[in-house]
């Protein structure tokens, strides 16, 4: 059992957190520039959920995550050159600069996709489930996924295919609060979407989104469970989204009163402090330098990189025969 971090681990999940934020931060400001391939949307107040829950799989675990994954990416060890890269859509990104930060994947992490589709990635993973439990591999499958996708049908029906099976998945509901412009209490009859599971057969858990050594602790428990042949799990990672939905968003519905709580809490924050009581300060100032170094170095070569080069493909027999 290793349901708990080791210290090298929290240094890790630190380390990632901040290259999240400050890649963000830097995407941020090319968006508002103008330079970005269409808006971005951040997950700032929301690093501890994707960073922590990647980090507390094996690297060859499947993970699939949402428009909103940038923590996901990081946290299942893509790294910032190679995403910065995909989102300015250069040849040595992820995809070759056709997908995009929405999109961006890559097999040899595992990390087998965004989804700009809400709630596309969870009959995904559960897909991915099914394939480890026949070919009787030993891995799980992982979904990031927020609280407006939870409101989908296939939402539904892929939790209890996976809950009647027993599918070696872990569900982790990022509750953010909001879908868009919609606050999660006016989009679903009940406050704990968590208690849901019990519909399931799955076990299902709140865990404080913001605080990454809980969010690692469930699901490293989690993937145990699967492990052993025992199915899925629902975690709850509640959050809050502290930037509006996308670059792109005019912004005015969340107060500031809403946010200030969360702003107070911040994961980056409390991942500080902690790391701080348990290595000393100056550790954490050379992990977070040393990450933003990163992200720096990370736009500069990536920047650089080359546009692909697209050619038009020769019609197959069947479209150039004249008719
Ligand atoms: C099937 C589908 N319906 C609607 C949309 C438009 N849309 C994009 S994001 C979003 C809200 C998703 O909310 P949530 O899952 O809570 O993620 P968040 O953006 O809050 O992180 C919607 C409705 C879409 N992309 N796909």
């Amino acid at each position: 059992m290793r349901n708990a971090p080791s210290t090298d681990e929290l240094k890790e999940i630190h380390h990632k957190m901040v290259v999240t934020r400050e890649l963000e931060e830097v995407l941020g400001a090319y968006a508002k520039e103008g330079k970005t391939r269409g808006p971005i949307h951040r997950c700032d107040g929301q690093e501890a959920v994707g960073v922590a829950a990647c980090v507390a799989l094996r690297s060859d675990d499947y993970v699939c995550t949402t428009h909103r994954g940038h923590h996901v990416y990081v946290g299942k060890g893509l790294t910032a050159r190679g995403i910065v890269a995909e989102i300015f859509g250069r040849e040595t990104g992820y995809c070759k600069g056709r997908g995009g930060h929405m999109l961006l994947g890559d097999v040899t992490t595992g990390m087998l996709g965004g989804n700009a589709i809400v709630g596309a990635g969870i009959p995904a993973a559960t897909g991915m489930a099914l394939s480890i439990q026949i070919l009787k591999q030993d891995r799980v499958a992982m979904v990031v996924f927020g609280d407006g996708a939870a409101q989908t049908g296939i939402c539904h029906e892929a939790m209890n295919m996976a809950g009647l099976w027993k599918l070696p998945v872990i569900f982790v509901l990022e509750n953010n609060q909001y879908g868009l412009t919609v606050r999660q209490d006016v989009q679903s009859p009940v406050a704990d979407l968590s208690i849901r599971a019990a519909g399931y057969a799955m076990p299902g858990e709140i865990v404080d989104g913001n605080d990454a050594e809980a969010v690692y602790r469930s699901v490293a428990a989690a993937a145990e469970r699967a492990r052993r042949g025992e199915g899925p799990s629902l975690i709850e990672a509640k959050t809050y989204r502290v930037k509006g939905f996308s670059t792109s968003d005019m912004g005015g519905y969340q107060s500031e009163e809403e946010m200030a709580p969360w702003l107070e809490r911040d994961p980056i924050k409390l991942s500080a402090e902690k790391l701080a009581a348990l290595v000393g300060a100056e550790t954490v100032s050379a992990i977070e330098a040393a990450a933003r170094a990163e992200v720096a170095s990370a736009f500069e070569v990536a920047l650089a990189d080359p546009f692909p080069t697209f050619e038009i493909h020769a019609p197959s027999a069947a479209y150039s025969e004249s008719k």
